[in-house]
């Protein structure tokens, strides 16, 4: 790279002096670094390395999460012996005052404080750490109901609207740019026999029957930070908080609890969703949420899952299809794999559908 991280460093207004930088998490979109300071009493950094291609409009973006961060902050601040550095993201302001820079190669970038002695998990094993994801993502949606301000910018317009979605893997399917439609025509045919019935959750809003509310939209488990006891601590990633239904964060967020697998398992006899981890996530969440949710968003909630992780496989499918323009891979058809882990993630949820539907009814 042409600039160093210790200029990009240099550009903000941190406090302490840069020690060193490594890659940092297992995120698909951005370049993001840890940051060392030389000083061992003083916070480290993240900095990121914005996707520009994903998210076209950066002010846009950053001035969300500016908007976002500082009404957490605004709250947690009220909680008694809360810790206001690790139970929220902080954004560090560059030397020109803006939450970002342009690099001389053109590239955006951010900071943030890094979150102390944190675990994050992309694969969740115990009931404890599964409750307190719910209960992360159930505190999140409810300290923004009230964000004022008028309605977040859309960073990805129709992000989670599978209409779109489909409409996008279907013109995939035709200009078939790097000649692989021709070797998956199962999977398509798998995406194909259930595209109707996962346009539910849409109808259902344009019916008035649920709310659009704040959510988080991108609410994978690696993305919920617990504490060094792995009780609940920050939600991170907050680059797609904006308007949507509850049940794209209560669904992804099922997509990855409650496969006892990674993302991409290429043994398929293990990936199943663990109707435990579903009863424990559902139970912290719902402990933060049970009395805001409408009886109607209630009752879709078991089907979430089915939808986002069917929306999350259609679209490593596309991106397969299309080359692998949008996710980040680390091996040769690793967008293939995880569209097939995902697919068959959704038929174990469509063989449990009844014993989660009936965990829900109990819990509310
Ligand atoms: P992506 O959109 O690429 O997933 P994220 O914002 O989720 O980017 O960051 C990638 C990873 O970096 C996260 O999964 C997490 O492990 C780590 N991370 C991000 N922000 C922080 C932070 N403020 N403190 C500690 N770790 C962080
Ligand atoms: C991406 O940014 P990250 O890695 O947390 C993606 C999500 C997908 C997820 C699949 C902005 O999440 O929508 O569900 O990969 N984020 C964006 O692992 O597209
Ligand atoms: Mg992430």
């Amino acid at each position: 790279m042409g600039v160093t991280l210790e200029e990009i460093f240099d550009s903000f207004k941190a406090d302490g002096s840069y020690l060193s930088g490594e890659p940092y998490g297992s995120g698909h979109i951005h370049d993001t670094f840890r940051v060392e300071i030389a000083e061992k009493d003083k916070d480290d950094y993240i900095l990121q390395k914005l996707n520009n291609k994903v998210f076209k409009n950066i002010p846009e973006l950053q001035n969300n999460i500016e908007r976002v961060t500082i009404h957490l902050k605004n709250k947690v601040s009220q909680i008694p012996g809360s810790d206001i550095k690790r139970e929220c993201l902080s954004l560090i302001p560059s030397k020109e005052g803006k939450s970002w820079i342009v690099d001389k190669e053109g590239n955006f970038w951010r900071m943030y404080i890094f979150i102390s002695r944190h675990h994050s998990y992309n694969i969740v094993d115990s009931a404890d750490k599964a409750f307190e994801g719910g209960k992360a993502i159930g505190r999140f949606q409810a300290m923004l109901s009230d964000m004022p301000g008028g309605p977040l910018f859309e960073t990805i317009p129709w992000f989670h609207n599978i209409e779109k979605r489909l409409d996008t893997f279907y013109l995939k399917i035709k200009e078939n740019p790097v000649s692989r439609v021709q070797s998956i025509t199962e999977e398509i045919d798998h995406f194909l026999k259930r595209a109707d019935e996962m346009k539910i959750i849409l109808s259902l809003g344009h019916e008035g029957k649920i709310p659009i509310r704040i959510t988080h939209n991108d609410t994978k488990f690696n993305n919920i930070l617990l504490d060094e006891n792995d009780k609940a601590l920050c939600v991170i990633d907050l680059d797609t908080v904006m308007p949507g239904y509850v049940h794209y964060d209560f669904g992804d967020a099922i997509r990855t609890a409650a496969n006892p697998t990674s993302e991409d398992e290429t043994d398929l006899s293990k990936v199943k969703v663990d109707i435990n981890r579903f009863r424990d996530y559902s139970e912290g969440y719902l402990s933060e949420t049970g009395n805001t949710l409408n009886d109607t968003e209630k009752e879709y909630l078991a089907f979430a899952p089915r939808l986002l992780t069917y929306t999350i496989a259609l679209r490593f499918l596309t991106d397969y299809i299309d080359g692998d323009n949008y996710f980040k891979i680390h091996y040769k058809g690793q967008n293939l794999q995880r569209a097939r882990t995902q697919l068959k993630l959704v038929m174990s949820m469509e063989e449990h559908y009844e014993e989660m539907r009936e965990i829900i009814r109990r819990l509310t």
